[in-house]
């Protein structure tokens, strides 16, 4: 449970408050993030989650802070480390529902080993993606959303690299859920978190969250954003097709909704059947130490 954080203040007209203080920039995207999850655990909750039952995992980055800001259990990981802690915490105890915040940076460059994996196992676990295509928290450097042009503090002649699509790499990994949403529109993040938690699988939100002070996106996205109609998740080819409409970089229409929803099996739910919770555990270790000698 992270230290900043104090006695939930209770059900307020946006629930699972804390006292901690909040120290994102006025009119940054991740209040809207915020704002969405809490509404959409409020529901959970209403609905019969336990909110003991509820794990919000994150690391480093101004993302990352979401955890001081929701009254629920929160596991702060090592930086681009929490898909592995919160693997950890699934398979661990399946009961839990477990929310992964990471930035485009923590997420997609020091942690895409673990992301891409965990989308191949189909890990029942929620990945809430803070995409403002820049490292916020120190301040602006280009990272892999970031795309070319860009001027920051790591770039300040224009990064030269294209970004690569989120959306596109985790489907040919393998998550099972994949869907596409805005800071500026919390009525449709709320629909995408509750899909999300609610799917049997590796699923990820993938959230164009603009962050004002070094990247402000919300005049370009404003204007090319809209939300998917008339489209099947379940349609492979159409997923596809939608998923790689927009390259992150380009002009042009930006679809925002559900773009894919696969049946696949879910790792760590065939583990019940090695009857681990039957086994003699001093008996085994017993059994494997004198193996060893
Ligand atoms: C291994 C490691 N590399 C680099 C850093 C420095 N660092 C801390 S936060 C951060 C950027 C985070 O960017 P992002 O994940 O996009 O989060 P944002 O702040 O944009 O929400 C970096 C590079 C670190 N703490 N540890
Ligand atoms: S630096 Fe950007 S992402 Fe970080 S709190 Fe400020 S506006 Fe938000
Ligand atoms: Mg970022």
């Amino acid at each position: 449970m992270s230290a900043a954080k104090g006695k939930p203040v209770g059900r307020t007209a946006v629930g699972l408050g804390t006292y901690a203080k909040n120290t994102w920039c006025p009119g940054c995207g991740n209040f809207a993030v915020l704002n969405a999850l809490k509404a959409v655990l409020q529901e959970l909750i209403d609905e019969g989650t336990r909110r003991e039952d509820i794990v919000l995992v994150a690391d480093i980055g101004c993302h990352g802070k979401i955890m001081d800001y929701v009254g629920v259990n929160t596991f702060n990981s090592l930086h681009g480390r929490s898909v592995a802690s919160a693997t950890g915490i699934k398979l661990a105890n399946p009961e839990l529902k477990v929310i992964v915040h990471v930035g485009d940076g923590s997420g997609l460059a020091e942690g895409l080993e673990h992301i891409l994996f965990a989308a191949k196992r189909n890990v029942d676990i929620t990945v809430i993606v803070h995409d403002n295509g820049v490292y916020g928290l120190t301040i602006g450097q280009a990272g892999p959303e970031t795309p070319p042009g860009y001027k920051g503090r790591s770039t300040p002649y224009g990064s030269l690299e294209e970004p690569f699509n989120p959306l596109e790499l985790l489907y040919v990994a393998g998550a099972s859920y994949l869907a596409r949403g805005y800071s500026h529109g919390i009525p449709l993040l709320k629909r995408l978190y509750k899909e999300a938690i609610l799917h049997p699988g590796f699923s990820v939100v993938d959230t164009l969250q603009v962050c004002v002070t070094f990247r402000n996106m919300y005049e370009a996205y404003n204007e090319r954003v809209y939300e998917l109609e008339g489209h099947d998740p379940r349609d492979e080819a159409q997923a596809l097709t939608k998923i790689r409409e927009w390259g992150y970089c380009a002009d042009g229409p930006v679809a925002l909704g559900t773009f894919s929803v696969r049946d696949r099996p879910v790792y760590g739910e065939h583990f019940a059947a090695y009857g681990a919770a039957d086994r003699d555990v001093e008996a085994t270790l017993t059994e494997v130490l004198a193996s060893l000698t």
